[in-house]
């Protein structure tokens, strides 16, 4: 499970326009981390999203959910696109209304869709069409517990991570829960592509350390693409 670095030629400007914040795939850094997922560093300016960030957070606001067992988990989430991943008492499922508001997640940003396209496509899925993004704030101390993702109807469809802010320590462990992990330090601009064998494996995010970025302050965005339905 250890970084053997690949490069993987670039197909922006051939066959895909390639919008400004998609910095070029010469510069960036591709390194496969285990079968099927592939990490992107320094894939995207995340400049470019941040005002999209902000303005899908006016409409749909960040939020606390709840799991079954009626913890809350430490993330503070929210979704564009037309489905959106929802957890509370009852469990968790994709909902097509944002369930604070009672209207539909806002629309997915064309960037965010040609971003999480581009980045599938450079990690050898081409043709993803998401039809959801869960967006999950992370403050200092917050984390996520070793989970399979497991909810979405094609399991043939890759999922796309986008990391924003400061930094984050990813682990996987592979098809089970418990025994060895690979740790990966996530930095804002990266992107992995989990897919093929890669997709159903167990996977988390070490507890947050405080550190500041200078565009977000003391906080980490995780904005991960799905093709939910
Ligand atoms: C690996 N988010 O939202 S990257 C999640 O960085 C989630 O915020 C983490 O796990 C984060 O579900 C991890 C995203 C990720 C998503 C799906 C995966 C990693 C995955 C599916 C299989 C293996
Ligand atoms: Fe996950």
């Amino acid at each position: 499970m250890r970084g053997v670095k690949s490069n993987i030629m670039p197909v922006a400007g051939q066959e895909m326009k390639k919008a400004s914040m998609m910095r070029d795939l010469f510069a960036s850094d591709t390194v496969d981390i285990c079968p099927g997922m592939v990490l992107l560093r320094q894939f995207v300016d995340t400049a470019e999203l941040q005002p999209e960030l902000e303005s899908i957070l006016t409409v749909s606001p960040l939020r606390r959910m709840q799991t079954s067992r009626g913890f809350y988990l430490s993330v503070q989430s929210s979704n564009c696109g037309q489905l959106g991943w929802v957890s509370d008492r009852q469990g968790y499922r994709y909902s097509t209304l944002d369930p604070l508001t009672g209207q539909s997640w806002p629309a997915m940003p064309k960037a965010f869709r040609a971003l999480a396209q581009h980045a599938a496509e450079c990690a050898g899925f081409p043709g993803f069409m998401p039809d959801g993004c869960l967006i999950n704030q992370y403050q200092p101390g917050a984390q996520m517990g070793a989970h399979q993702d497991r909810d979405e109807a094609d399991a043939d469809a890759p999922i796309v991570s986008v990391s924003m802010g400061i930094d984050a320590r990813f682990f996987v462990t592979g098809p089970e829960r418990r025994g060895r992990s690979s740790a990966v330090d996530l930095s804002d601009g990266d992107v992995v592509v989990f897919g093929g064998p890669a997709r159903h494996h167990y996977h988390g995010v070490r507890k947050l350390k405080f550190s500041e970025h200078p565009r977000f302050g003391a906080v980490r965005w995780n904005l991960t693409f799905r093709k939910a339905g």
